[in-house]
């Protein structure tokens, strides 16, 4: 049985809702992603680099019906991996997220201090999707377990070891935020956290009519991809020569190393 989280495989004629999960290496996206499908679908577990290192989705029905595509992905920050591989996972994310972006999971956590790649994740987010993105953005502060251990409400450690940025991303971000506990066996807990977490994406839907976030760049990438696919199957369909063909399909390689390059160059800005 589905514990808390999402249902699966349930049947919905919604349109399909993309939640993207993203933040530093190790701050529990992946633990945060299967609490909310509510079950273990994404790899999470302790280690000193990247754990998650290409972008991955599942697909469930949430308990009032809608259905959310949850993307995870790689922290953007990890330094074991090159700027052009995380810019070329941003773009297969981008690719994968079809519609647009209907919210974005700002995963923090409250067991490690944050640190300056807080604040760079959060600008290459900015930079790469605009800075409008914040209006579709929820914090969740994982280590919920930690907190409880300590005595200490979420308020309390923000007032402590909050960086004044962090503070302006909540206050943006319209006080969409919300403490995980992804290690509770809690069912009412884990059933509590989810609602509350699906209850934000619900606000966002509402601020913007159910409209998904979708930027330049993102439509830069679907127009190209668009145009050149059509392209491609003219060719195709003309019969044309093998190499006429294959020389079409270097051109679309060619606009996406274009794309990926200036990415590379967003990400790399950011991060050095
Ligand atoms: N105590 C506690 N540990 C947590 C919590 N959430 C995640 N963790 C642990 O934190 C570690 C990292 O979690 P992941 O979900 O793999 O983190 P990630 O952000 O996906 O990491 P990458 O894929 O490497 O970017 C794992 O050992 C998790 O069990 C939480 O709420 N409480
Ligand atoms: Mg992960």
């Amino acid at each position: 049985m589905n514990k808390g989280g999402a249902e699966q495989g349930g049947h919905s004629s919604k349109q399909v809702e993309n939640i993207v999960l993203v933040g530093r290496t190790g701050n529990g996206k992946s633990a945060t992603g299967n609490s909310l499908i509510g079950k273990r679908v994404f790899v999470s577990k302790a280690h000193a680099s990247g754990v998650t290192t290409k972008c991955q989705t599942h697909e469930a029905v949430t308990k009032d019906g809608h259905r959310i595509n949850v993307i995870d992905t790689p922290g953007l920050f990890d330094i074991a991996l090159s700027a052009e591989f995380i810019s070329k996972e941003i773009v297969r994310c981008l690719t994968l997220a079809e519609g647009g972006i209907h919210a974005v999971i700002l995963v923090l956590s409250a067991r490690t201090r944050m640190t300056q790649e807080e604040e760079s994740t959060l600008s290459t987010l900015q930079a790469l999707f605009g800075s409008q993105i914040l209006a579709y953005v929820i914090v969740v502060f994982t280590g919920g377990d930690v907190l409880k251990e300590n005595n200490e409400t979420l308020e309390e450690y923000l007032g402590r070891d909050c960086p004044a940025f962090i503070r302006e991303v909540i206050k943006l971000s319209g006080n969409r935020m919300v403490l995980f506990n992804n290690r509770t066996h809690d069912e009412g807990k884990k059933a509590e956290q989810v609602h509350k977490l699906l209850s934000l994406v619900d606000k966002i839907r509402k601020t913007h009519h159910g409209e998904a976030y979708t930027d330049d760049m993102y439509h830069e990438i679907k127009a190209e991809q668009h145009k050149l696919r059509k392209q491609h199957e003219e060719l195709e369909s003309k019969n044309h020569p093998v190499d006429l063909v294959s020389l079409m399909k270097d051109k679309l390689q060619a606009s996406y190393q274009e794309k990926m390059d200036q990415m590379s160059s967003t990400v790399k800005k950011n991060n050095y």
